[in-house]
């Protein structure tokens, strides 16, 4: 066995651990049609590989102490000749491991005998597979009940042990995610030598994802932003199709994907490889935020204390520019930084771009632990056509909004903030125009390890001087 089933081994070896004497049934992805005949590209569900490594569509594993059963597409010569290969019923024994396959046909047949004895079944409703599941189980008792057999009386949602056990990085899994933010810090290197005023946005696209690609990335981890000038104030601009001019920054926030983990970076540079003062300043403060939360990415650190670290630093400086009304305290007990500022610092980073895991465990706020991988990226974003901006004079507390939306369900809840944010009093504060149509962001991967963190991304410049320099380097992918 080659190193990566041997990780997927592990992992399934875990999982049994804590589903115990359950079976658990996990589906791989299905296709999904673009037009006609075409499908958009496939790419496996990150759970379903995470278990299992086996990348082909309309599968099934099924899992428990005993026995790893995949249900795959069977061997088809004229299918295959048309769409592709398949590993087929062999295949899924000798290449992936499993102690034993069938034709995803059978799947009811054998799963009839293989739930009998297991009173805990494992999976996740709201998927494809569902109508093939109930229509299974609502067999099951007629045809063993009555003999005395035990069929399952418990349904739960795997997803939650799965995503546990993806939130940690093993040392392997650590590995194919720092390789992956090699691979995308190599693009963006070439990103910033290429990019130049009278290009479009796509075309510098092409330029980085061409790295990816020599550098052993198959696709992305996820679509790129390619946001030059006033579009990089759109947080998921993914038109990439403007025409970049003398004076503009262009925001690239984009990662290849490697051995089925995602990187995320994002860079803010200069087309024509100088910041102007204005940029120059909101990047610095942007910058300066980047770098105390990064700092303050330890074990034990929470996601929110980092992003409040964040958070105070790019308030300190919005107010130093004249963006806030208010002082520093008032404008962060106010949240009038998300005028400015208006998303999270991090998320977790794995297979998936915004990785499995829960950010709070049982109401508090998750404490940090080494092997655990996530971006920072604090931003500031000034919309073109704001040139006045309203800010509500009241102090709130976003966990406690949060628990209210909790409590009363969203539409409810929101009703109040809003009924709340109209009786406050307002201020109006003009935004100085020298700093509209600028968005930067700044975004960095961190694995966590026993004492601090490892900045992964850290291959990409940061400092301006470093910046201006790798903008003027002539590409060797130009003209
Ligand atoms: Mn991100």
């Amino acid at each position: 066995m080659n190193t990566i089933s041997s990780l997927h081994a592990d992992r399934r070896r875990q999982f049994l651990q804590h589903i115990g004497t359950g079976i658990a049934v996990i589906p791989a992805a299905f296709e999904q049609t673009r037009n006609d005949d075409v499908d958009h590209e496939f790419r496996q569900d990150s759970a379903f590989f995470f278990l299992t490594g086996f990348p082909e569509p309309d599968a099934v594993a099924v899992l428990d102490a005993g026995r790893f059963t995949l249900f795959v597409r069977p061997r088809d010569r004229e299918m295959e000749t048309w769409n592709g290969y398949r590993a087929g019923v062999d295949g899924a024994v000798d290449r992936y491991g499993a102690d034993d396959a069938y034709p995803i046909d059978d799947l009811e047949a054998v799963l009839q005998d293989r739930l009998i004895g297991h009173s805990n079944l494992y999976y996740a409703w709201g998927g494809r597979l569902d109508s093939r599941m109930s229509a299974l189980l609502g067999k099951l008792p007629p045809l063993h009940e009555r003999f005395g057999y035990r069929v399952p009386s418990t349904i739960a949602d795997p997803t939650p042990i799965i995503d546990e056990l993806r939130l940690r990085k093993s040392p392997a899994e650590a590995e194919l995610l720092r390789k992956a933010s090699e691979i995308s810090a190599a693009g963006h290197v070439e990103a910033m030598r290429y990019a130049a005023p009278g290009l479009f946005e796509y075309q510098v696209q092409a330029a980085m994802e061409f790295v990816f690609r020599q550098h052993g990335s198959a696709r992305n981890g996820y679509p790129s932003i390619v946001a030059s000038g006033a579009n990089a104030t759109v947080l998921h601009y993914t038109q990439n199709d403007r025409r970049m001019e003398e004076g503009d920054l262009l925001l690239i926030d984009a990662a290849a994907e490697y051995g089925y983990f995602s990187a995320d970076i994002t860079r803010t540079f200069p087309v024509s490889g100088r910041f102007s003062g204005p940029q120059r300043a909101i990047y610095e403060i942007v910058l300066a935020a980047e770098k105390a939360g990064i700092a303050a990415a330890v074990p034990g650190a929470t996601m929110r204390g980092i992003h409040q670290t964040c958070t105070r630093v790019l308030t300190e400086g919005l107010v130093d520019l004249g963006l806030l009304p208010k002082g520093v305290d008032d404008s962060i007990a106010m949240h009038h930084y998300r005028e400015f500022f208006m998303h999270g610092t991090g998320h977790w980073l794995g297979m998936d771009v915004h990785d499995a895991g829960t950010y709070k465990v049982d109401g508090e706020h998750r404490r940090l632990e080494p092997g655990m991988a996530f971006t920072v990226e604090p931003g500031i974003y000034v919309r073109a056509d704001r040139e006045i901006a309203t800010f509500h004079l009241l102090e709130y507390d976003l966990d406690e909004w949060t628990e209210r939306r909790l409590k009363l369900g969203v539409k409810a809840a929101r009703a109040i903030e809003a009924a709340e944010l109209e009786e406050a009093k307002t201020i109006e504060h003009s935004v100085p125009a020298e700093f509209r149509a600028i968005g930067i962001r700044v975004e960095d991967d961190i694995l966590l390890n026993a004492t601090g963190n490892v900045n992964m991304t850290a291959g990409v410049p940061v400092e301006i001087e470093d910046v201006e320099a790798l903008c003027h380097e002539v590409s060797g992918l130009a003209d």
